[in-house]
């Protein structure tokens, strides 16, 4: 694992409330378990359990929801998660979440976002790069959160982050505008773009694709969940929306396949996932292949590294072994993907160089 450790590597596909560690999760369950709230050690088995049908993996996202509902937590996991991925030396991090309003709390889907940023402030294993713009209000609010940036002169290690807000398919027309709002006003807080996720068997398409238009009207990138489970009408729509980027494509069938290839939509592949959650019946049979082999755009990411107990490294490592690709057109696997993300210009720069000290240092 030590080299798929030290090889730089993108995060594009990770979900914050997916990606905390469980020995996070254990202890806010027994916190919330000692005031009564739930029932710690039927909790402490479903967070434990390794396998899970997609079904299950949403409802423990509504358990691991009820364990994050205050603004603390909020804060606090992302700091962990942030500091977890760069651990694995992942350089450019787009971490997505789902803006929550809860009332009882004081949580509004703004004050939510803000606690995610106050966590991003809290990192403190690594410097965090949150907006790289030419705009000088946006850089001067950037660079307060920019953590011991310079501290004694010396350079530390850097990982660039930038936001995806997640719209739940299970929310209304007006929530999921809301988020598009939200995510047009934090722009200058490293804000780039949407996502649409949540349980692939719930929402109507007509719901959100409205919002999902307005939102790249304004200018925001766009990424979707599409064919996590079959659903041809859905997945043609989707294709024909052309987003910057789609997450999954596993239950696409001939047509829509072709569709996808001539698009050149890059794809977000997430094996472990997939294979978890019995998407994708094996690894043989996983379309990363076709995809590589033809040349289509793809990245690898985590989905959910703390649910599925993955790491951006082992998707890495296991790609490789699973479809015998050696090591160096594994690098220029996680490299190609600069081109696929959705911060400026200046940033993508920045990485290829950052890769390319590596390939150095690596001797590739
Ligand atoms: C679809 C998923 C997902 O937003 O609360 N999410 N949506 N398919 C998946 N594949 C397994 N994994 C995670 O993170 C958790 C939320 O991300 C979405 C779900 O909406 C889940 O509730 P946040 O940070």
């Amino acid at each position: 694992m030590e080299w798929w450790v030290s090889m730089p590597k993108l995060e594009l596909h990770a979900h914050l409330n997916g990606s905390i560690r469980n020995s996070t999760l254990l202890e806010l369950a027994r916190e919330l378990g000692e005031k009564g709230i739930i029932v710690f050690s039927d909790v402490e088995y479903v967070i434990l359990k390794n396998d899970r049908s997609l079904t299950e993996v949403f409802k423990l996202f509504d358990l691991i929801h009820v364990l994050t509902t205050n603004h603390e937590t909020v804060a606090r996991i992302t700091k962990e998660v942030v500091e977890d991925f760069a651990a694995e030396n992942v350089v450019y991090l787009e971490l997505r979440t789902t803006p929550k309003r809860n009332d009882s709390k004081g949580m509004s889907k703004r004050s939510y976002m803000e606690a995610v940023l106050e966590g991003l402030r809290a990192v403190s294993t690594v410097e965090v790069d949150i907006f790289h713009g030419s705009d000088v209000e946006s850089h001067a609010n950037a660079h307060t959160l920019c953590n011991g940036c310079g501290m004694n002169g010396t350079r530390r290690k850097k990982i660039y982050v930038r936001l995806l807000l997640s719209i739940d398919r299970r929310e209304t027309r007006e929530a999921a505008m809301e988020t598009v709002k939200l995510a047009m006003e934090m722009r200058h807080l490293g804000v780039v773009g949407i996502d649409l996720s949540g349980n692939p068997a719930i929402g109507e398409r007509t719901t959100f694709l409205p919002v999902l238009e307005f939102a790249k009207e304004k200018g925001l990138l766009v990424t979707l969940h599409c064919g996590e489970v079959p659903n041809m009408e859905e997945i043609n729509a989707m294709l024909d929306f052309l987003p910057a980027r789609i997450g999954h494509a596993c239950c696409l069938q001939q047509e829509e396949w072709k569709k996808l290839k001539s698009s050149k939509i890059p794809v977000e592949i997430c094996l472990t996932s997939n294979i978890r959650t019995e998407t994708i019946s094996s690894l043989d049979i996983h379309h990363f292949a076709d995809l590589y082999n033809s040349k289509h755009p793809i990245v690898l990411c985590t989905d959910d590294s703390g649910v599925f107990s993955t790491t951006s490294s082992q998707e890495y490592a296991i790609a490789s072994s699973a479809f015998g690709i050696e090591k160096r057109e594994m690098f220029d696997l996680a490299r190609n993907a600069i081109g696929f993300i959705f911060a400026d210009d200046g940033v993508k720069l920045e990485l290829e160089q950052i890769f390319d000290l590596a390939a150095e240092r690596l001797q590739l």
